[in-house]
């Protein structure tokens, strides 16, 4: 097993991610970079409908950045450039909580972005919906969060304000392009497990509408670096007691598959507007 650079005590995040951004500007032979995006579980198609792609790297050649245990999960790092001319930074593998690897293992991509250059942060992700309205498959705008992972990516005495987390410039751009979007809150769990039907309702009562395992600290950490952060979920399946049948890791790739040429245009045509 591979050892966690995260865990030396004496490591300042954000040093390693000036490391990490001089190394994606070295192998991808782009200075800096205006946007940086997260793909998450169904999103990746994305990248191929931004525009041209300029280099691939391996994440495993960038620091910070380990290969992701996460069937579905792209394990590359792409930079992109958009018929603006502007320069996108596709980060295809995002470090979970779950992996145990730590919050500042969690906040690398997003302190990696901004040290790379990018103002706009995109952060998409696999979910489940709360809402019987909506078909598994919907791409659904993040409007808040509710964090209940009881972590914060960010240490000390640095009291971040969360205002407005989630653009409402952005997301009148996203919807500016797709008048037929919903918004709803996220709230995070910790996982690998799926929620239990109780702590689904749970998060419904608190105002939530999508629940999952990233995002929320990703935010914080994007905010915490600076930049404007757009948040895009892919409503994979209906959470556990909302439908009744066992959720399955299969059945979210499956949906991820079937609506990944659609939410990949409509990113790539959101992207055209920043
Ligand atoms: I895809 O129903 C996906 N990720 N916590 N709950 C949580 N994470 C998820 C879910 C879900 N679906």
């Amino acid at each position: 097993m591979s050892s966690n650079p995260f865990n030396d005590e004496t490591l300042n995040p954000f040093d390693f991610a000036k490391d990490a951004a001089a190394k994606i500007a070295e192998l991808t032979s782009i200075a800096s970079h205006d946007i940086a995006l997260v793909l998450g579980s169904g999103w990746a198609k994305a990248a191929d409908l931004m525009g041209e792609t300029v280099a691939t790297l391996n994440a495993a050649d960038v620091p910070g950045f380990s290969k992701p245990h996460v069937e579905g999960h792209s394990p590359t790092i792409r930079s992109i450039r958009l018929p603006s001319g502007k320069h996108a930074l596709v980060l295809g593998s995002r470090t979970h909580l779950y992996e145990g690897k730590g919050v500042r293992a969690v906040a690398h991509a997003a302190r990696t972005a901004a040290a790379a250059g990018a103002k706009i942060m995109v952060l998409t992700n696999g979910c489940g919906g709360l809402n019987t309205d909506l078909a598994p498959g919907t791409p659904i705008l993040i409007s808040d969060h509710i964090n209940l992972t009881t972590l914060s990516p960010i240490e000390g005495a640095k009291f971040v304000d969360l205002t407005d987390l989630y653009s409402t410039r952005l997301r009148n751009l996203a919807r500016s392009v797709d008048p037929t979007l919903t918004e709803a809150v996220y709230a995070q769990f910790r996982g690998p497990h799926y929620e239990t039907p109780a702590e689904v309702r749970m998060a419904g009562v608190m105002g939530a509408g999508l629940v999952g395992m990233s995002t929320a600290l990703d935010a914080i950490a994007a905010r915490e670096a600076g930049m404007e952060i757009l948040g895009i979920s892919l409503m994979t399946n209906h959470a556990a007691g909302i439908q009744k049948t066992p959720l399955s890791h299969e059945e979210v790739l499956q949906a991820g598959r079937e609506a990944e040429g659609r939410i990949g245009k409509l990113l790539a045509e959101i992207v055209a507007k920043f």
